[in-house]
């Protein structure tokens, strides 16, 4: 027979051994990728590597308890069962299933985008629930957790037999799409903003004009009468103008301008503005639920030494909301804005390298009425039009996603989530990211979002080979 791990251990023995050998009796145990967190029956909170070879799992198994805990009041028979391990008989203990593959997004995106790539950012997460009894465990059927699964174990003192598991099999997120044309050339207009032209302007010609065009512009390139050297010096005439009035008038790049306004709206709003490194453990990612196995996680630019270009900003949120709330009151507010870093292969609405802000809120007035509310005045704030839309993501199962039209903004989460054992943190919290560059394409009408991106061609979206 295998060794059990800790999970099992606890499912069987029903009790807990402290670091100094007292017995108490556990009243319920969340599991996640990594650990498991015990509440035994006088209301300690433990937090414990869910491995086969802990010491803990280690005492479990040798039963040697020093003295009994007197506010858990276990009953002999609860003791007795600990002791004896006649449990072990019946029980084969069962390795995790095998993980399922990939599940997909569901949602608006996937009807527009027909065909279907690696994963994004999200990750199945199988969220268990179940009700366990303290004695009989030979009544206990092995449980068979995918190894994404957290579970919420409640175990009764009463003697009954495994009931109750209420399976919510939290899908995945799917939404990328395979569209190959899209380029990582700045330089070239990406194919996602040409259309076949009636006109007689060659392709090259084509994708200067498109290059130059602006939303504003009244030219339509299928119908104008101009020929393509007209045309084009009536273009450059006018982003040499536009270049020149932005010179005198601000000097502001519109991506940088947007992260000072987003800063000065979310500090106004009590978040506290964070700026970690750009380089992150790779670690960092597996904890985030994403396996080094699985597709997504092909989007991350891995540097040597087990490092990466970080590809979002919650793992490092995750961790100024642990060590925050020991120190500053409570709700922790923080923000992060920043470059993050996927490989992707759709060009319109996606950059490989692009700007996002997490804002997260844990503690008092972390519901979902508060996440819709900021989302609102968030966006009222920066004057873009949105919508909501409840969807499943693989990270973080059930999100609330901003929509503009068919582009996301943002994805929104309510937690807690099961990985938040895995970081320390153990307060209801709300979260949002959104990519500035998604949100300048929509305030400016964009075709691509490559025009308000960090570039040596665009400049506040106008194009500077003139
Ligand atoms: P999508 O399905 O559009 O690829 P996602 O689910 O991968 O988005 P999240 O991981 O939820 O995105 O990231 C939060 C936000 O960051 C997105 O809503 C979007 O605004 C922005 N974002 C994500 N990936 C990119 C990208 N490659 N380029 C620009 N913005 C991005
Ligand atoms: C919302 C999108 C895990 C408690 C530190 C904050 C959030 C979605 C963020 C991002 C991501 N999550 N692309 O978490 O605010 O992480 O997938 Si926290
Ligand atoms: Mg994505």
């Amino acid at each position: 027979m295998d060794r059990p791990n800790l999970e099992r251990l606890v499912k069987l023995n029903g009790v807990w051994l402290s670091r100094k050998d007292v017995l108490h009796g556990v009243s319920k145990y969340d599991v996640s990728r990594m650990n498991i967190r015990i509440t035994t029956d006088c209301g300690e909170v433990i937090t414990a590597r869910n491995s086969r070879n802990s010491a803990s799992a280690r005492s479990l198994r040798n039963s040697k308890y020093k003295k009994v805990c007197k506010k858990c009041r276990l009953s002999e028979e609860r003791i007795q069962r600990f002791v004896s391990k006649n449990f072990h008989e019946n029980i084969t203990f069962v390795e995790p299933a095998a993980k399922t593959s990939a599940p997909k997004k569901v949602g608006k995106k996937d009807t527009a985008r027909p065909v279907p790539v690696p994963p994004a950012f999200t990750q199945s997460a199988a969220v268990q629930s179940a009700t366990v009894p303290s004695a009989v465990p030979s009544a206990v059927p092995s449980a068979t957790v995918p190894s994404t699964a957290a579970q919420s174990v409640t175990v009764p003192s009463a003697v009954q037999p495994a009931v109750q598991i209420s399976n919510q099999t939290a899908k995945s997120a799917l939404n990328q799409n395979a569209a190959v044309n899209a380029s990582g050339n700045q330089n070239m207009e990406s194919n996602s903003e040409s259309k076949p032209s009636k006109k007689s302007f060659s392709p090259s010609q084509l994708s200067r004009l498109e290059s130059l065009l602006v939303s504003d512009d009244e030219f339509d390139l299928e119908k104008t009468d101009m020929d393509f050297a007209k045309l084009e010096s009536v273009l450059v005439a006018r982003r040499k103008q536009e270049l020149c009035d932005m010179y005198e008038n601000s000097r502001e790049h519109m991506l940088a301008k947007l992260e000072r306004d987003i800063s000065a709206f979310l500090i106004s709003k009590g978040f506290t503005e964070i700026k970690s490194s750009i380089l992150i453990p790779e670690e960092y990612i597996i904890r985030m639920g994403i396996d080094r196995d699985e597709e997504l996680s092909k989007q991350i630019f891995r540097t040597d030494d087990n490092m990466c270009l970080r590809p979002m900003l919650a793992p490092v949120l995750y961790n100024y909301l642990a060590r925050f709330d020991k120190i500053l009151p409570d709700p922790v507010k923080i923000f992060e804005i920043g470059p993050c870093y996927r490989k992707e292969s759709d060009g319109s609405s996606h950059l490989e390298e692009f700007t996002m802000v997490n804002f997260c809120q844990m503690g008092e007035g972390s519901t979902r009425e508060n996440l819709v509310k900021l989302l609102d005045e968030f966006l009222t704030y920066l004057g873009i039009d949105y919508r909501i839309e409840g969807d499943e993501c693989m990270v973080y199962g059930a999100t609330v996603d901003v929509m503009h039209g068919d582009m996301e903004l943002s994805s929104a989460v309510v937690g807690p989530v099961p990985m938040d054992i895995d970081w320390g943190v153990s307060k209801p919290w709300i979260g949002a990211g959104f990519g500035l560059e998604r949100l300048l394409k929509a305030r400016h009408k964009f075709k691509n979002i490559k025009r308000g991106s960090r570039s040596e061609f665009y400049y506040n979206g106008i194009y500077t080979k003139l």
